[in-house]
Order: structure tokens, then C-alpha cells, then sequence
């Protein structure tokens, strides 16, 4: 059951997505020191005013985002200088607050201390990562005016969490959802049509004295990638998993090839994007217990050459092996991942 995976998949392989970036909080503006005087007041009187506060750095977490892979590139972030005080008592204007958006689920670290900021986990949510430095005061206060103060600086660790450790995907009206249904205590709506589920539905298997989080995914068909059907946007969901089970209904209403049916889906993965079909797999066949599903299995086979765990999920033939596999790639994975990456963790080695 040790999945034999070549080098170039160790490379690619992505467990956790990490990224590293340095914020700074605007400063603040330099109070004015100004003196106004006119034919009554020979002496002058202090007129300067306040620096404006420099902005804050918020972190958002934003639904639209799936990946940190947008820090790769941009990993410096400022929020705007306050203003200068001006004369005429004048005071000058804030920085801006930059927002920086991250996908929910990321957590949020301190570089320096690796103490966890926040747990970004719901969507909207934000948390202010530095503070601009306040303002200088100007001398119309009667004293001396003062420059503002630096905003604060920090570098983050943003690590983005997986949302399971096995998605099951397949085409529509697969049977994904009985399946999962079978294994966790998840129920999901089971409906004789395709696209039933509209977004990933989470459940957890318990396997001795252990479990594991399975996600049922909305059906993908051809096209998926370029947003047919219920498109890409669920797609980025089968990122965030350890591996995939590619279920295969034996048996399909329509007729078709289950064989063909499975090669395109592999295709789509791999047209949205290599990561995602480089994911460790298990492929299942389902509905067993329908009528001719023995005979087109021994096809299956022989046209895929895929080793194949046969299961119905109605009648819950097959379910203990299929857990006990899953469980057993998802430890596989874990575990060659970190012997893979556990020496120079932080470095970052996880994005
Ligand atoms: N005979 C038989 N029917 C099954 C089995 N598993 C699922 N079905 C039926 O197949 C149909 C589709 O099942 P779902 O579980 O909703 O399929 P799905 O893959 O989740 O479908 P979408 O969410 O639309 O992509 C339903 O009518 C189920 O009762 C099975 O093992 N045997
Ligand atoms: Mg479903």
C-alpha cells in the first residue's frame, strides 16, 4: 500500500502552503513648528500643527482566495505615512490602513517568536498585524513640535490548512455522496441527479483509535477547469487535500464507458492544474452491487491498469478496506512528507 512516488512528485508535492511576509506600518507625520506673526503679534504665536497617525497593516481573510501563492511574488506590504503638520495649525492627514487579503484558513504567525496571531477561520474575518506610529505633535501646543513615530515592523509566517486529508471526487450522480455518507457521519443530500452537492461537504472517519477528515466533493465534468458545471471555483477546494479518492460509478445511467469516465476526469485535473493531479490517488469502484458492475470492473481494469478497490456503498461491501486504505496513503503521505521536509522547515520549505 506504500505509494512509490518518484522524485519529481516529491518535489511538487505540497502538504501545507506557507508563505513568509514582512509588513510595516506606516509612520507617523512630523509635527509642524511654525510661528505666525503679523503687526499684533510681533512675538509670533505657535501655529503648527499635528502629524497625521500612520496606517495599520489588516490581514482579511477573502473566500475568493484558495492559495498563498500570490505571496511568492509580493511579500512586502506598507500601509501610508501620516502627513506633516502644517502651519495655521493644520494637522496632517492619516496614512491609509493597507488590507491584505489571505484565504480563510490561514493561520497567522510571528515570525520571530512563532506565536500564533490569529486563526483566520472564518471568512471576514481580520485582525490589525502592526500599528502605524502616532503622529508628532506641533508646537501649537506651546511646545517644542515632535517628529512622529516609526510604525511598527514584523515578519509573518501565513500557513494555509487543508480542509481534509482525503477529497472524493468523480463525475456527477458518482455516488460520492452515499460513499461519504457510508464511511463519516456527514449527510449530504443524495439525489438520483447530477450536481446534488454545490460546495464540499467535511466529515470525519474514525479508524481505530484514530480518524480522518474526508471531504464529499460537487460532481466535476469535462470543462470543469475552465468553469463548467459548478466550474473551478470547487476545484481549489481539491487543493487543499492529502489525496483524492476518484470514485467510478460501474454502472452509469447514461451508458457510458466507466473507463472513459475516469480518464476524463484525470484529464481535467490535470488541465487545471499539475499539483492537483500529482496528488496521491486511490481509485474506487462503485455501485458494485448493481447488474453487470463485475464485468465492467474486469474492463475497467484492464483498459486503466489501475489498481481498483470495489465497494457499494448502498449495500456497504468493501467500506472497511476502502477506509483502512485511505487511512493507510494518508499516513504514507504524511509521513514522506515530513521526512522529505522536516530538516529546513523554516525555510519555508512547505509553500
Ligand atoms: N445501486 C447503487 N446506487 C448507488 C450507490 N451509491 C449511490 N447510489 C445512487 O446514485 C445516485 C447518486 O448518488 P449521490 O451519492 O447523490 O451521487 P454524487 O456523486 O454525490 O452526486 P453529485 O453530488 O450530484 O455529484 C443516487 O440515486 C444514489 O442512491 C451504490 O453503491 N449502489
Ligand atoms: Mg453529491
Amino acid at each position: 500500500m506504500v505509494s512509490p512516488m518518484g522524485s519529481k512528485r516529491r518535489t511538487r508535492m505540497k502538504l501545507i502552503d506557507r508563505a513568509k511576509i514582512y509588513v510595516k506600518g506606516g509612520s507617523g507625520g512630523k509635527g509642524c513648528q511654525s510661528l505666525f506673526k503679523d503687526i499684533f503679534h510681533r512675538k509670533g504665536v505657535p501655529d503648527g500643527g499635528n502629524g497625521g497617525d500612520g496606517g495599520d497593516i489588516i490581514l482579511k481573510s477573502d473566500t475568493n482566495l484558495q492559495t498563498l501563492l500570490d505571496f511568492r511574488y509580493n511579500q512586502h506590504f506598507r500601509a501610508g505615512n501620516g502627513a506633516h503638520g502644517g502651519s495655521n495649525n493644520k494637522n496632517g492627514k492619516r496614512g491609509f490602513d493597507r488590507v491584505v487579503k489571505v484565504p480563510v484558513g490561514t493561520i497567522v504567525k510571528d515570525a520571530a517568536c512563532g506565536l500564533v496571531m490569529r486563526d483566520l477561520n472564518r471568512p471576514g474575518t481580520g485582525i490589525t498585524v502592526v500599528r502605524g506610529g502616532a503622529g508628532g505633535k506641533g508646537n501649537s501646543g506651546r511646545r517644542d513640535a515632535t517628529p512622529g513615530e516609526p510604525g511598527e515592523e514584523r515578519t509573518l509566517v501565513l500557513d494555509l490548512k487543508l480542509i481534509a486529508d482525503a477529497g472524493v471526487i468523480g463525475l456527477p450522480n458518482a455516488g460520492k455522496s452515499t460513499l461519504v455518507s457510508r464511511i463519516s457521519e456527514v449527510h449530504s443530500k443524495i439525489a438520483p441527479y447530477p450536481f446534488t452537492t454545490k460546495s464540499p461537504r467535511l466529515g470525519v472517519v474514525r479508524f481505530h483509535d484514530d480518524s480522518f477528515v474526508v471531504a464529499d466533493m460537487p460532481g466535476l465534468i469535462e470543462g470543469a477547469h475552465t468553469g463548467r458545471g459548478l466550474g473551478d471555483r470547487f476545484l481549489r477546494h481539491i487543493e487543499r487535500t492529502v489525496i483524492l479518492v476518484h470514485l467510478v460509478d460501474m454502472a452509469p445511467l447514461d451508458g457510458s464507458d466507466p473507463a472513459d469516465n475516469y480518464f476524463k476526469i484525470e484529464k481535467e485535473l490535470r488541465q487545471y492544474d499539475e499539483s492537483v493531479a500529482d496528488k496521491p490517488r486511490i481509485v474506487v469502484a462503485g455501485k458494485m452491487d448493481l447488474s453487470d458492475s463485475g464485468r465492467s470492473l474486469e474492463r475497467f481494469r484492464k483498459r486503466t491498469g489501475k489498481r481498483v478497490l470495489p465497494v457499494s456503498a448502498v449495500k456497504g461491501d468493501g467500506l472497511g478496506e476502502l477506509i483502512k486504505t485511505i487511512y493507510g496513503k494518508i499516513k504514507d503521505v504524511k509521513k514522506e512528507f515530513e521526512e522529505d521536509n522536516g530538516q529546513d522547515r523554516d525555510q519555508g520549505a512547505y509553500g
